[in-house]
């Protein structure tokens, strides 16, 4: 008989076991709010809360609404009110994780390694087993479609279509910059081991190990070792400073810089990030001299690092996460909140999580750098042209262009082979269909083609290659799914990165109650400065001269 498991009979986070019979299984509903066969029926008291609780789209409508300005500006003006609401959103969301992670990528049941081993990603569900009759279980067909045709048909890019949110260039590789810090696939090895230190930690600005650290740090007041170059700080060539970077041969020397992540001298707009943060560090180091001249460089450093690293996560909440939610709700960074509540400070990185953050499609063809229009080719490892037009320039251009829309057909050419590789390797780990992942973030699994897509000719192409809507692969549901109106991403997207980006966040021990207070940050000077950091002054105070636009949506 069919291995009972295949058809995921389990419900709201029950386990399927295997019985001692072939064929028979049971689901283990212990300690959910759960009970039956499988795991479907609510407790009374979960019942009463369920009746209560708004579905996420509902919730995403009235945060959204225009009609309810009103209630949410009373709402963020009123201090217990705002405070209530934000723990909601941060207990709610982070709840729906398993803290600690139950499964790694390695093994496809509870493991002590999906906590212990760091070199491998958690994941969030299990894989399909391998005695199934199909790769999704029992839906579809026994074979998935030919990943090329699913690239030609889907999602090759045939006319840029910008983000409907309005999101700029320098949105797209602030992203790239911030998530590269803990996205570390050990490609070489398999799909499912990282070198991830599996939060926000800062690599991607001080290298991956102490090692390139030390390649990077001057050793005097605390400082990064930064260089002149046409009357601007930058960080040091490769030559000067051996860190390990992955450049192709091709690339000229003045391309060559020694970065805190391997592959950052891909791109103008990760190192015009790494040159301001690495700026930032040293200009918080000054500050934290004049208020401690006792001081030793290591302490001034690492006093440093955890002051840009409470900045990076408070402006990855109040800058980013708020461009990306466009809540009328300020989505505010208040570890505070969550003191005297349940909520662990510990943090894993899920697989799932980095396939759902592939954004190639925010990539547009070619760059606007005041004027002059470079094209993809000209631009990739071609950090010197941050060199020759100046940061200003540079974050300029970069916030005044439009990112791409996060959808179907809109991937250009550069990013199809990363495309095609995420399938293959969402294949590779088995990962449970789209609508599985749907129903274990509690939206409502998809009942046919075109309510997924919502128009017809997508649907039908989607039906003939996978056969069952429940079926269809994950990575390519999240993209071909329909836009909300005005939105960069849809509902999945939304729903199921919200729970790993807010864990992240506030899960980070800088959050918890023993770090966060001001002598952690050398005083309340240094605590004021993580308290107040915006993305505009983290640019406008390490800008000379007159500050650009720094924004992560276009001006109209
Ligand atoms: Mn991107 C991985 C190229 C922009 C998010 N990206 C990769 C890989 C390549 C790559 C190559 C490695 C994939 C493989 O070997 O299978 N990425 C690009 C290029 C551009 C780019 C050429 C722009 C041009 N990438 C972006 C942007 C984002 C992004 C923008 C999103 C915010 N990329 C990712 C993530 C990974 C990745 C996430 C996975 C990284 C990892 O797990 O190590």
């Amino acid at each position: 008989p069919v291995n009972p498991c295949c058809s995921f009979p389990c419900q709201n986070r029950g386990v399927c076991l295997n019985g001692r019979e072939p064929g028979t299984y049971t689901c283990d509903c212990e300690n959910l709010p759960f009970y039956g066969k499988h795991c479907e029926t609510p407790y009374f008291w979960t019942r009463v809360a369920l009746w209560f609780k708004p579905s996420p789209e509902t919730l995403h409508q009235l945060l959204v609404s225009e009609n309810l300005k009103w209630l949410w500006n009373i709402v963020n003006n009123v201090r217990f009110l705002h405070d209530w609401m934000i723990r909601r959103v941060y207990l709610t969301r982070a709840e729906i994780l398993d803290t600690p992670p139950l499964y790694e990528t390695m093994h496809a049941y509870p493991t002590i390694a999906a906590t212990t081993n760091h070199s491998v990603y958690a994941r969030c569900l299990p894989p399909v087993p391998l005695d199934c009759p199909t790769p999704m279980g029992v839906k579809g067909k026994e074979k998935l479609p030919d990943v090329d045709l699913l690239l030609k048909t889907f999602f090759t890019r045939e006319k840029f279509r910008p983000d409907p949110q309005g999101s700029s260039v320098l949105m797209t590789f602030f992203a790239q910059h911030f998530t590269h810090m803990f996205f570390k696939t050990a490609y070489k090895d398999n799909p499912g081991s990282t070198w991830s230190g599996h939060g926000v930690d800062m690599t991607s600005i001080y290298g991956s190990n102490v090692t390139d650290e030390h390649r990077l740090r001057s050793f005097k007041d605390g400082k990064l070792k930064l260089q002149i170059l046409n009357n601007e700080e930058f960080p040091m060539y490769s030559k000067d400073a051996p860190v390990y970077m992955t450049y192709p041969s091709a690339v000229p020397q003045e391309s060559r810089f020694a970065l805190g992540h391997p592959f950052f001298g891909l791109l103008p707009g990760l190192f015009l990030f790494q040159t301001i943060w690495m700026r930032e560090h040293n200009r918080v180091c000054d500050i934290l001299r004049e208020d401690h001249p006792d001081w030793d460089d290591e302490r001034l450093f690492q006093t440093g690092k955890l002051i840009t690293l409470g900045q990076t996560i408070k402006i990855v909440v109040e800058d980013y996460v708020q461009h990306l939610a466009s809540y009328y709700v300020y989505v505010a960074f208040k570890p505070e909140v969550l003191f005297g509540y349940p909520f662990q400070y510990s943090n894993k990185i899920v697989v799932e999580f980095n396939h759902l953050y592939h954004w190639h499609p925010l990539m547009p063809d070619s760059f606007n750098i005041s004027g002059n229009i470079v094209e993809m080719k000209d631009y990739i490892f071609r950090s010197d042209l941050v060199v020759k037009h100046g940061t200003a320039a540079m974050t300029d251009s970069l916030s005044r262009q439009r990112a791409g829309h996060m959808s179907h057909h809109n991937h250009g050419a550069v990013t199809m082979h990363v495309l095609r590789d995420t399938i293959l390797q969402g294949r590779e780990m088995r990962f449970q269909s789209f609508n599985n992942y749907r129903a274990r973030f509690n939206l409502k699994p998809y009942a046919s083609f075109e309510e997924l897509t919502g128009e017809k000719k997508m649907a039908a192409e989607l039906e003939r290659l996978y056969g069952d809507v429940d079926a269809v692969e994950m990575y390519v549901g999240m993209l071909l799914e329909k836009r909300r109106k005005r939105a960069l991403f849809g509902s999945t997207i939304v729903d199921m990165g919200a729970p790993f980006s807010v864990k992240g966040l506030l899960a980070n021990p800088l959050c918890s109650p023993l770090y966060w207070r001001p002598s952690t940050f050398g005083g309340e000077r240094g605590f004021d400065i993580v308290k107040s950091a915006t993305l505009k002054k983290l640019f406008c105070n390490n800008i000379k001269g007159k500050c650009p636009l720094v924004s992560f949506r276009v001006p109209e």
